[in-house]
Formats: C-alpha cells, sequence, structure tokens
C-alpha cells in the first residue's frame, strides 16, 4: 500500500509491532521491510505482480514480508499454517507463485513443494528478516541503526496494481483467490480507520489468523495505517489472551464469536475499562455471546459484517446504540442494497475486489451492473440490517472460517470406505456451525478425521459423523441437505 508505507514515515520510532520476536519500531519496518524487497527483486527493478507465496507464523516475519512483497511489486499470497501439502500445493499451483518464502519452522512443509513446482525457494532469514532482528530491536532513543539493508531503488507502485490474493471456500468446489488491489485495500483500511476512530495511540491486541481479512485487513493493516501498535500473539490461546486484556496499554481487541465464547468459558475477573472498542465479526455473533461478555467485562460488543472480497460493509455503531443480533449499518465508503425476495445485499464500493484470480467467468457471475452480489440474504429493520443466513446451504461457517461442503465431499469421496457422503453445517454454540458428514460406508469418525486431515486444513475436517443406508434424497436424485440438516441436530 502506497500511502501506508508513506504514513510509516512519518511515525518513525514509535512502536510498530510486539511479537515474539521482540518490540519494532515504524523505521525499523521500513528499513527492514526495504531489505527483503531488496533481496525478492534479486538485482530486478520490480516483480511486476509476480505472485509470492508465504508461510509465516503470525508476528515480525509476516509483517516484514508481507511489506517486502509489496515493496518490490509483487502480489502478497499469504498461506495458511493450517494446511496440509495438498492444500498448500494447491495455491501455489492456483495462483502461478513464483516466488515461496517460509519462516524456518515451516521449511520442511514448503520446500519439498517448491522444489517438485520448480519454484525459487527462500527462507524469511534469507531474506534478511532474522539477522536483521537483533540489530533492529525496538530503541526509540536510536535515530541510525547502524545496519543498513542492502536494497536496490525500490519499484514505483500505482494503486491500480494487484496488492494481495487470498483465498476463500464458495459454490465451488475448491477455493478462488480473491485478488484486491492496492487501492482496494487503501480503501478498506480507511473505512475502518474513520469508523472505528484509529489514532495512533490505539494497542491492539492481534489472535487471529493472518491467511484472511478480518486478521491482515481490519486488525493488523488498520493498526499500521493508523501508527498505532500491534501486539501479536503466535496463535489464540485463552489464557494469555486474558492475561493481555488486563494490560492497561491496549486500547483495542478483535475476534470471531468462536474467540469470545472460548474466552467466555474460561473467564477471568479484571477490569476492563482502560479497553475503548471490543468488535466481533466473520460469523453471527449469538445474543447470548453478547451478554455473557457484557457480564464478564462491562463492555458490549460492536458486531460487524464483512467479506473477503469486499473487505467490511456493515457495522453497528461506535458511538451509539449496539443493537444485539444486528449488524448494523453502511461502513463508510460503501453502498447496500437489498435485492430479491428473500433480499440479497449487493455491495458497491473502492474496497471491492478486481476479480477472482483466472476465473473471468466466476467474476462475473458474482456482479451485476457494477453491484457485488454477497449471497447473504438479510432484512432492514428500524434502519438497521439484520442478517437472515446465506442463499447457499453449501457455504458454511465454522470458527469464523468459510468452509464449502462440495470442496470437502469431493475429497472424502476418494476415501474408499465412502461410497457416498453430503456434507452439511449444523448450528453448534461453540462454532457456530459445525461440519459434519453423512455416509454410506463403513468409516468411524477417528479414521475419518485421521484420513482427512492430511489432506484438508482441520477447521475442515468433520467432527460429526452419521453412517446411513441411505441418503435422504429427492426424487430427482439430489440429496436433500435441509432435511439431513434436521436429522443432525
Ligand atoms: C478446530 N477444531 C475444530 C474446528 N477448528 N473442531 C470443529 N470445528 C472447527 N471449526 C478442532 C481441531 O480439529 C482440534 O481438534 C482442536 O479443535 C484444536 O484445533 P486448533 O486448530 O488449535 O483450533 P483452535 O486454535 O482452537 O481454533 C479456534 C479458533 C480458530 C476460533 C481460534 O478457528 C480461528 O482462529 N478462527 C478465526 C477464523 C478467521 O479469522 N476468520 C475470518 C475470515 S475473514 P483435534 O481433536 O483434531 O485435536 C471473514 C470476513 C469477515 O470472515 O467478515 O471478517
Ligand atoms: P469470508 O468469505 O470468509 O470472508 O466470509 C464472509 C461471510 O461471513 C459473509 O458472506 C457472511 O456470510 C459471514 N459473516 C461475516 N460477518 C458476519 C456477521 N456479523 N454475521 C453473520 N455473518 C457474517
Amino acid at each position: 500500500m502506497i500511502s501506508l508505507f508513506e504514513r510509516a514515515q512519518l511515525y518513525g520510532d514509535r512502536r510498530a509491532i510486539i511479537a515474539a520476536e521482540g518490540t519494532f519500531s515504524y523505521r525499523q519496518l521500513l528499513e527492514v521491510s526495504a531489505g527483503v524487497a531488496g533481496r525478492l527483486l534479486a538485482g530486478a527493478a520490480d516483480l511486476r505482480e509476480a505472485r509470492v507465496a508465504f508461510l509465516v507464523p503470525s508476528g515480525w516475519h509476516y509483517v516484514t514480508t508481507q511489506w517486502g512483497v509489496w515493496r518490490a511489486g509483487g502480489i502478497a499470497v499469504p498461506l495458511c499454517t493450517q494446511h496440509p501439502a495438498p492444500e498448500l500445493e494447491y495455491a501455489l499451483t492456483d495462483s502461478q507463485a513464483s516466488i515461496v518464502v517460509a519462516h524456518p519452522q515451516f521449511e520442511d512443509r514448503l520446500r519439498p513443494l517448491a522444489q517438485k513446482l520448480g519454484l525459487r525457494f527462500l527462507r524469511t532469514d534469507d531474506l534478511g528478516v532474522r539477522r536483521l532482528d537483533a540489530a533492529f530491536q525496538f530503541d526509540p532513543g536510536q535515530r541510525q541503526s547502524g545496519v543498513k539493508p542492502p536494497h536496490s531503488k525500490l519499484p514505483e507502485l500505482s494503486p491500480k496494481r494487484r496488492a494481495m490474493m487470498v483465498y476463500t471456500s464458495g459454490t465451488t468446489s475448491k477455493p478462488k483467490a480473491v485478488v484486491t488491489t492496492h487501492a482496494n485495500l487503501e480503501a478498506q483500511i480507511s473505512s475502518l480507520v474513520t469508523a472505528w476512530e484509529w489514532t495512533k495511540n490505539d494497542h491492539i491486541l492481534h489472535v487471529l489468523p493472518l491467511h484472511h481479512v478480518h486478521g491482515i485487513v481490519n486488525v493488523l493493516l488498520c493498526a499500521l495505517s493508523a501508527g498505532a501498535t500491534c501486539e501479536m500473539l503466535p496463535e489464540f490461546d485463552a489464557e494469555k489472551v486474558w492475561e493481555r486484556l488486563v494490560a492497561p496499554e491496549l486500547t483495542l481487541f478483535m475476534a470471531v464469536p468462536t474467540v469470545y465464547s472460548r474466552l467466555a468459558a474460561k473467564p477471568r475477573a479484571g477490569d476492563y475499562r482502560h479497553i475503548r472498542l471490543m468488535v466481533c465479526g466473520s460469523a453471527a455473533l449469538p445474543v447470548s455471546v453478547l451478554e455473557r461478555w457484557r457480564e464478564l467485562t462491562g463492555h458490549t460488543l460492536l458486531e460487524r459484517y464483512g467479506m473477503t472480497e469486499t473487505g467490511m460493509i456493515l457495522s453497528n455503531p461506535l458511538h451509539g446504540e449496539r443493537r444485539p443480533g444486528y449488524v448494523g449499518t453502511e461502513l463508510p465508503g460503501i453502498e447496500v442494497k437489498l435485492v430479491g425476495d428473500p433480499a440479497e445485499i449487493w455491495v458497491r464500493g473502492l474496497g471491492v475486489f478486481r476479480e477472482y484470480w483466472n476465473k473471468p467467468e466466476a467474476t462475473a457471475a458474482a456482479f451485476r451492473d457494477g453491484w457485488f452480489l454477497t449471497g447473504d440474504v438479510a432484512v432492514l429493520e428500524k434502519g438497521m440490517y439484520r442478517m437472515l443466513g446465506r442463499s447457499s446451504i453449501d457455504i458454511i461457517k465454522t470458527g469464523g472460517y468459510k468452509v464449502s461442503a462440495l470442496e470437502i465431499e469431493e475429497v472424502l469421496r476418494e476415501h474408499p470406505a465412502i461410497k457416498e457422503c453430503a456434507v452439511v453445517g449444523v448450528p453448534d454454540p461453540e462454532w457456530g456451525e459445525r461440519v459434519c458428514v453423512a455416509i454410506v460406508g463403513k468409516l468411524t469418525l477417528e479414521e475419518l478425521r485421521e484420513w482427512a486431515k492430511q489432506r484438508l486444513a482441520t477447521y475442515k475436517v468433520p467432527s460429526r459423523l452419521a453412517v446411513m443406508d441411505s441418503l435422504p434424497r429427492n426424487t430427482m436424485g439430489k440429496v436433500m441437505k435441509p432435511e439431513l440438516v434436521k436429522q443432525l441436530l
């Protein structure tokens, strides 16, 4: 993001990132990411939108890699740290990545794939990230670092250029890469910075995965755009989160409903008045969780609604009534209309993505007259939107992740003991929806999970199995999924 980098220069010695590797200022982020960019460029003038896929845990190495890719003119393709080899290989192949970057922790998982596909492979420490860690440890008094990372002149970036590809599951069997430009990301960020009044005095605790927009845009990039501090935990851990939430410097927290209900299951008494805002989204927030959270912390969660393709769309207000069970009104720069009966949400705005990578037909089908069709159904009641569900039963939201029933079925059908199968999402108090599978065949849940975990991310692996003599089908032979959900409730 062009203006993201320009603004970072103004923030200089302010704290940008606190992570397992240490505490780092904006100046350090700019210097190290320029070094990363130089190494990625390896003498070239511009990566010219080459796809750089990276598998890096949440922390300093992630942020410097992401910024390095952008500053070298590449497209950042963040990979999921929970994906087994087949899913990683799909992302590398589908994105037509030419460079693959792995944190040393994930080298074993990624190097063989890069070799198999003939791609340039780099470790984050080959990019200079680790070598520079010690020299660049946070020191607010230090004006000159002494170590100058070797970097060439960095390319000029036009806002229209593609910046990022995030994989999202949908109504097709394989995930699609959602391509956003620098201008799209800038629009998504500035909408949230305005609506939620981010300032450089903010300090957010980051606990979300970094291969989806919630963690990437709403938390990390909004913080860095505002000059705030982003404190990154390598993964979600309820005890650590409670420990940090009481820290007086924290001002913001954002997560998915499952994270709030996990935290509420292990409550810890404390004073949370120093936090100015707690946001929840990515899936419907049950009113019971909102109420329980209010009892535990005194905070009324601000629920908002968004999508990978669009960034955030609707939000309850920062000031004023936050209505439980509702997702509020349009965020700045976003236009929404409800179309049809039941009414689908259509969205327009500068934050809306450019295309699905290499899928012109899917891209064309997702838009009508310049509006993006979300597939989500809602009503407007007394000035606020309430979500009613989705138009496709094959899209499941579990733990805040969107997963495709069709994708899971396609993988499970390869199991020799499964004759037929149907995957559905069944309402669940902890996960929102739980991925369940009904099969005709002979298999235990344990066997199925062990087998499926080699092929699918853990959150896609069914956690409930029903063995049936036959699947409920209509006269056309199609599985009646609503009927199946009822049977599995
Ligand atoms: C994990 N497990 C599940 C599961 N996920 N079981 C059922 N359903 C699921 N969805 C199981 C694992 O198999 C494992 O069991 C055990 O739980 C622990 O696994 P884990 O991987 O350690 O899970 P955990 O860390 O507990 O994950 C929970 C979570 C995570 C809530 C922290 O799901 C998460 O980070 N969700 C956030 C997703 C997100 O950021 N979405 C935003 C998308 S963007 P076993 O038995 O196998 O050991 C978007 C747009 C917008 O939606 O609006 O924001
Ligand atoms: P993703 O494709 O992972 O970006 O997920 C986007 C989807 O998450 C949306 O299309 C909605 O179905 C769902 N979603 C996000 N926020 C909310 C919310 N607050 N309430 C209900 N559904 C939500």
